[in-house]
């Protein structure tokens, strides 16, 4: 409350104290919050006379999406916590320009910079915790400057800011936990992570060259995220050796040997949570049934055509690969006790039988596959299945009592299907909500199907489809009395 109250005055002190056009605009593109400032889209080329007041001990300060160039000395309020200087084209920053607010700078976050050396202005703060520069070519990073700010930092986000090769000013940086980096070079040395191998918890490597992955990570001690997307890597030489190792991410790159890979993947056997294995060239399922506390897999926009050697263990509740050549559930699926969503859209799945789904599935996504027919073999008897897609299949038939023991099925999705009729299995599911058989060209309502009309009627579900020219919700409300 006196925050609020503080503020107001503060505002209105401003708006008053206002002599030029420029700071009475300035005023006005900005939104005003407890503790920061929003001056978002001000259409600045300069920076106004800011607020300026002693009270303003706990301001962070956005300047977003501005055409800001330069930064003049005095230019800035004191007291500051934060600056967001984000897509503006900064040029230059006056050396002294955040000096009144030496002490209290937080965080720095910059991107679309123009500038091509790290500003001086960086070397008198004293509390810099938190430096994020994106899409900004540097070429010169000063060695005492990186080395000052290494003091304090703790997170550390470099994207796209052209390194050509591994900055080794970093072993400065002792109290890194967070470092996010783009690597356009190929390889990191062998001590790349001594100076806080002790500290590190999250570090991402994406969008760069790497083609393999550093030995250095064998030193950090207790990471808990590694991510490396987006890069070109096809040997992983090691994973950090931490036990503490939850969740690995390492999307769209060159993995093809999925032996190699579950070697590898030893080492974290015992603390694994998340594996993100996407857009690789995997053409054999990999083997994880060492790993202990796995939940969640990522294996879509793979190749896996061979399921054979793969496995997922029991942990698992949650298995993603879509967008693979996968013809059969058999095998891989088998230790897979606790398995809950299992999403195989747009594989080469012909047909499946219940005893492949794991009985605590309750989500199913089987669409864009090659399934012609559903009968009683196809669901298990004991199961949990809640919402079933099987969109975009060749399905044509679905025998009477392929659906007799979903007794827990709320959502059907059966579109753009060759089913011809409505399927009278349906009279068998008591708990569906939603079903949707739309885009299906070759469907048409008879009186052969009217049973299905007192099972539509007895329930508040949704019916999506036309049968011909009408909405199969229609033909069951109405047509379907006269038959
Ligand atoms: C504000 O700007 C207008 C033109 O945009 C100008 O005529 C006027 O003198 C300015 N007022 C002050 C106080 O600068
Ligand atoms: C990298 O930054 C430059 C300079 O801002 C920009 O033009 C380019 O689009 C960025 N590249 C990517 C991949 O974002
Ligand atoms: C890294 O990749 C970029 C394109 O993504 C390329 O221009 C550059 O030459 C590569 N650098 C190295 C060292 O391979
Ligand atoms: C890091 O690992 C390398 C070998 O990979 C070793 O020579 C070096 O001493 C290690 N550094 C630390 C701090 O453990
Ligand atoms: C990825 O690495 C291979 C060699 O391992 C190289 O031929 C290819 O050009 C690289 N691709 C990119 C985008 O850097
Ligand atoms: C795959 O990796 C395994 C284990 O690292 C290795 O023995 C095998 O030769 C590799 N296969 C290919 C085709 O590179
Ligand atoms: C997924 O596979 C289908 C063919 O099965 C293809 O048309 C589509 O482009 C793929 N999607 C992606 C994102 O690769
Ligand atoms: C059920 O359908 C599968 C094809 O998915 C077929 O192989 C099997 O013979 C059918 N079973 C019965 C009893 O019709
Ligand atoms: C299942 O589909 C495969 C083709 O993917 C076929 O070779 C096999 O005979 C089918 N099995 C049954 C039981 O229909
Ligand atoms: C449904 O379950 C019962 C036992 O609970 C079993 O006798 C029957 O064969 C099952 N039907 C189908 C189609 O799986
Ligand atoms: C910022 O200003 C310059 C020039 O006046 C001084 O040399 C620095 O000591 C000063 N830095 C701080 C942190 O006050």
């Amino acid at each position: 409350m006196t925050c609020l109250l503080r503020l107001y005055i503060l505002v209105i002190a401003c708006i008053l104290g206002v002599s030029s056009n420029e700071t009475a605009s300035a005023i006005e593109g900005c939104e005003y919050y407890i503790s920061s400032i929003y001056c978002e889209g001000a259409n600045w080329q300069t920076l106004p006379k800011l607020l300026a007041s002693e009270d303003a001990d706990w301001m962070f300060l956005s300047l977003r999406y501005n055409f800001l160039t330069t930064i003049e000395s005095g230019s800035l309020p004191s007291g500051l916590t934060g600056i967001d200087f984000r897509n503006n084209p900064l040029l230059t920053i006056d050396p002294t320009a955040f000096n009144e607010s030496s002490n209290s700078i937080h965080q720095l976050f910059f991107s679309d910079a123009k500038f091509t050396q790290i500003p001086a202005a960086l070397a008198e703060l004293n509390a810099l915790t938190d430096l994020s520069i994106e899409d900004t070519y540097i070429y010169t990073w000063d060695d005492n400057t990186m080395k000052h700010i290494g003091l304090t930092l703790v997170t550390l986000k470099l994207d796209n800011v052209s390194l050509s090769s591994w900055p080794e000013w970093l072993q400065y940086f002792p109290h890194l936990q967070t470092l996010e980096m783009t690597c356009q070079f190929p390889s990191i040395p062998d001590n790349a992570f001594d100076g806080q191998a002790d500290m590190l918890m999250t570090l991402t490597l994406i969008n760069g060259n790497l083609t393999e992955t550093p030995y250095a990570f064998s030193n950090i001690s207790f990471l808990s995220t590694l991510v490396l997307d987006n890069n070109n890597i096809s040997r992983l030489n090691s994973l950090p050796n931490s036990g503490s190792l939850s969740s690995f991410s390492i999307t769209n790159n060159r993995l093809s040997n999925a032996t190699h890979l579950s070697g590898v993947l030893r080492s974290v056997a015992n603390s694994l949570f998340y594996l993100h294995l996407e857009g690789n060239q995997l053409s054999s399922f990999p083997d994880l049934s060492f790993m202990k506390k796995l939940l969640k897999v990522y294996l879509s926009y793979n190749s896996i055509s061979d399921t054979s050697s793969g496995s997922i263990p029991t942990s698992v509740s949650y298995l993603e690969a879509e967008n693979n050549t996968i013809r059969s559930l058999a095998g891989f699926l088998s230790q897979a006790a606790n398995l809950e969503y299992l999403k195989l859209m747009g594989n080469l799945i012909a047909n499946f039988t219940g005893d492949e789904i794991p009985s605590k599935v309750s989500y199913l996504d089987l669409s864009k596959n090659l399934i012609t027919e559903l009968n009683e073999t196809s669901f298990p008897t004991k199961n949990s299945l809640g919402l079933i897609f099987l969109d975009y299949n060749p399905i044509s038939v679905i025998s009477p009592f392929a659906f007799t023991n979903l007794t827990k099925l709320i959502s059907l999705s059966l579109k753009g299907t060759q089913l011809a009729r409505l399927p009278l299995a349906l009279g068998s599911v008591t708990k569906l909500l939603s079903l949707d058989m739309s885009e299906s060209s070759n469907l048409v309502c008879t009186c052969e199907e009217k049973q299905v009309r007192s099972w539509y009627l007895s329930r508040p579900l949704t019916f999506y489809g036309v049968c011909g020219p009408l909405s199969i919700s229609n033909f069951l409300n109405v047509l379907s009395q006269g038959c």
